[in-house]
């Protein structure tokens, strides 16, 4: 192996030996404390060392850096205490993740470190968030993010590639391409020769390196930051390296032919520094013990701490607290006029104003700038608040999500536009794994609203009409609006946009320009987790919410004699259960309508609740009335054959006979 020094100081030389001895020595530590039972799993990055120590040494200290399971330099070079590093892998509370995560799944800002999630791709995504935010703010600083060469097949590595190539964001994408995802050889993995050339179809440039020579990693990286602090771009960094161990220690190395071990061995990232700062007498034998007795020394205190404590005691009140970011709702009552707006135009209004009121609030969506969306919510936005915060995007949902994060870990606000609710599946990973639980694991809330066209009605089909909210309404960690009118289609988004946790925000498509309501011209918001009693009644509750108030209102106008009492939820996650009770009590009977299918609906929960804790108030079975079970129909007439709202007042009649 070659090693050019360049104008590198002994210090820097000395610091990067430093870092790949300590990473290599731990490392030798778990595989031995595994062994003896001690450590429950390892990732070992034996051989790959000089890779994260070389990109973390090269980079500003407040710099983010992405890391993947086999980084621990990443996490050593930002000096992160050896007993809180080790607690973390025992799960225990002097960790970052109160137990809840495990390995190097946690982020810390202090240390300028968004861990993985298991899904690997997705942090990309977020990495592109954080660049855009670094942007946007002219901090000129990049961001780093880690990839395996397996990895790199995954949707979420091209999207992010994608999105960090056309907005010229200050990403290395770095990977490792060490010859194997788990056990599967490249060749059964990817046909490009090699992953610079794959930059070349995202139009930006990639940088080839000796992955094992901590300097020429170091050097490549610190030669693209600096180039990049000034003139933001994404670059992919291919480092070539070998994993000298099994994707994890239970999986072994058998599928690895001998020939290429030993090959391998002979490029050892350690043994072969080491030899070349003996030549250069930048160290001496005398500098390596005593380095390595320190390290030795610092590892036993780390671990004599770190296994000291005991798993967290559980507490579900502290667990339940974390799912979501602190948050008290001050809600904003209107001080001005109302005036006639349609459901979009409140949308839009409750959007506009928010961005006037959050200066770090940004837009994002396929064509919401000069076009303004394909519904018009953001028109006329781009010359009110300019492309860098209403930003078209190209159709990469989920590095888009992903970035919404990225954002939020720079402390800023996000509005994703999902073109239509049902293209939300390309970013579900992004939703449910990322921003959903991100601030239970290690305290990161998600300052996020997704909103969704959703519902049918259109005769446009199974792709562009679903109901979706269900998906989601499973997930903790997420909070969910569904308004029904153009008042509380402004209130909640507003309130969504202050609450700094991850909101899915449905907007029913067939209500945009046909409803019209007096709403304040001014900023106000809308109470989370409050429902609204639409009408009172004494003969039956039909709990519902979105189109199925609209529903029940119009068939219980042709229903004199029946005394209904309409609940739109508003809220879907968390619901009002308080509500919901009073008026059981009230009236004895029980509907929940939605226009989403039956099977798993929210009617579902919402019916089970009240039978767990209103039995005794019931006269009769609860009545569910949903869309049937099948996907949406294009054809109008089995449209509507589908849609819950045929069979409500069959079924109504069928309660209040009871
Ligand atoms: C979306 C997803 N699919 C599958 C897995 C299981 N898995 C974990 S690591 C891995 C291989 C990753 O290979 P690579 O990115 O090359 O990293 P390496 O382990 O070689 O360092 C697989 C298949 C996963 N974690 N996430």
């Amino acid at each position: 192996m070659k090693f050019v020094r360049k104008q590198y100081s002994d210090g820097v030389l000395k610091d990067l030996y430093d870092g790949i001895l300590r990473s290599r020595m731990i490392e030798e530590k778990m595989l031995i404390l595994l062994r003896q039972n001690k450590i429950s799993k390892w990732f070992s990055g034996i051989g790959q060392e000089a890779i994260a120590v070389g990109c973390t040494l090269a980079l500003d200290a407040d710099e983010y850096i992405l890391p993947m399971h086999r980084n621990l330099g990443v996490f050593t070079g930002r000096k992160i205490p050896f007993a809180r590093l080790f607690a973390q892998w025992q799960g225990t509370m002097m960790g970052y993740t109160k137990g809840r995560d495990r390995s190097f799944h946690f982020g810390t800002n202090e240390h300028h470190i968004v861990g993985m999630i298991s899904h690997l791709g997705p942090q990309n995504g977020v990495a592109d968030g954080i660049a855009l935010a670094s942007k946007l703010n002219n901090e000129k600083k990049v961001t780093l993010v880690f990839n395996g060469d397996g990895g790199t097949s995954e949707g979420d590595f091209h999207e992010a590639l994608n999105v960090a190539a056309v907005w010229d964001l200050p990403v290395i994408f770095v990977i490792e391409n060490n010859g194997y995802g788990l056990s599967t050889p490249s060749n059964e993995q990817f046909r490009c020769k090699a992953f610079i050339d794959k930059a070349i179809g995202y139009g930006i440039e990639g940088v080839q390196v000796d992955g094992n020579n901590a300097l020429e990693v170091y050097d490549a990286v610190k030669t693209l930051a600096e180039s990049m602090r000034k003139k933001p771009r994404a670059v992919l960094l291919e480092c070539l390296t070998f994993r000298m161990r099994g994707h994890e220690e239970a999986s072994g190395t058998k599928y690895v032919p001998k020939k290429l071990m030993d090959e391998w061995a002979r490029k050892d990232p350690l043994e072969n520094y080491e030899s070349f700062l003996l030549k250069e007498k930048v160290i001496t034998q005398g500098y390596v013990d005593e380095l390595r007795k320190k390290i030795k020394r610092e590892t036993e205190e780390g671990l004599g701490v770190a296994f000291a404590e005991s798993h967290p005691v559980a507490d579900t009140e502290v667990e339940l607290n974390d799912v979501h970011a602190p948050w008290t709702q001050q809600v904003i009552e209107p001080k001005t006029k109302s005036t006639e707006k349609r459901f979009i135009d409140a949308i839009s209004d409750g959007l506009r104003q928010s961005m006037e009121r959050y200066p770090n609030l940004v837009l994002m969506g396929q064509d919401i700038g000069d076009y303004g969306g394909v519904f018009k919510i953001t028109d006329g936005f781009v010359k009110l608040f300019g492309k860098d915060r209403v930003r078209n995007t190209p159709l990469c949902e989920s590095a888009i999500l992903g970035a919404s994060l990225g954002l939020s870990v720079k402390g800023m606000k996000s509005m994703v536009e999902m073109q239509f609710a049902d293209f939300v599946t390309e970013g579900f990973t992004q939703i449910v794994n990322n921003l959903a639980k991100t601030h239970w694991r290690w305290g990161q809330s998600a300052d996020v609203v997704v909103r969704m066209p959703t519902g049918a009605g259109t005769a446009a089909g199974p792709f562009h009409s679903q109901s979706n909210e269900a998906w989601f309404f499973h997930t903790p960690g997420l909070k969910i609006v569904y308004p029904s009118n153009p008042h509380d289609a402004k209130g909640l988004l507003c309130a969504a946009l202050e609450d700094p946790n991850p909101y899915l925000y449905f907007e029913h498509k067939l209500l945009y320009r046909s409803l019209k309501d007096q709403v304040p011209d001014d900023y106000y918001t809308t109470e989370i987790g409050k429902a609204k009693i639409v009408k009172e009644g004494s003969d039956v509750s039909i709990i519902t919410y979105g189109m199925g108030v609209h529903w029940a209102t119009e068939i219980l106008s042709q229903l004199p004699d029946v005394s209904a009492e309409v609940i739109d939820l508003r809220t879907l996650l968390p619901w009002d259960k308080d509500t919901v009770l009073a008026s059981v009590k009230k009236t004895n009977r029980v509907m929940v309508l939605h226009e989403d299918t039956l099977t798993g609906g929210i009617g579902g929960e919402i019916a089970a609740w009240i039978g767990e804790h209103a039995f005794h108030h019931l006269d009769a079975p609860i009545a569910r009335v949903a869309s049937l079970d099948t996907a949406i129909p294009f054809a109008p007439t089995l449209e509507n054959n589908f849609l819950a709202k045929g069979r409500i007042k069959g079924k109504l009649e069928e309660l209040l006979a009871y």
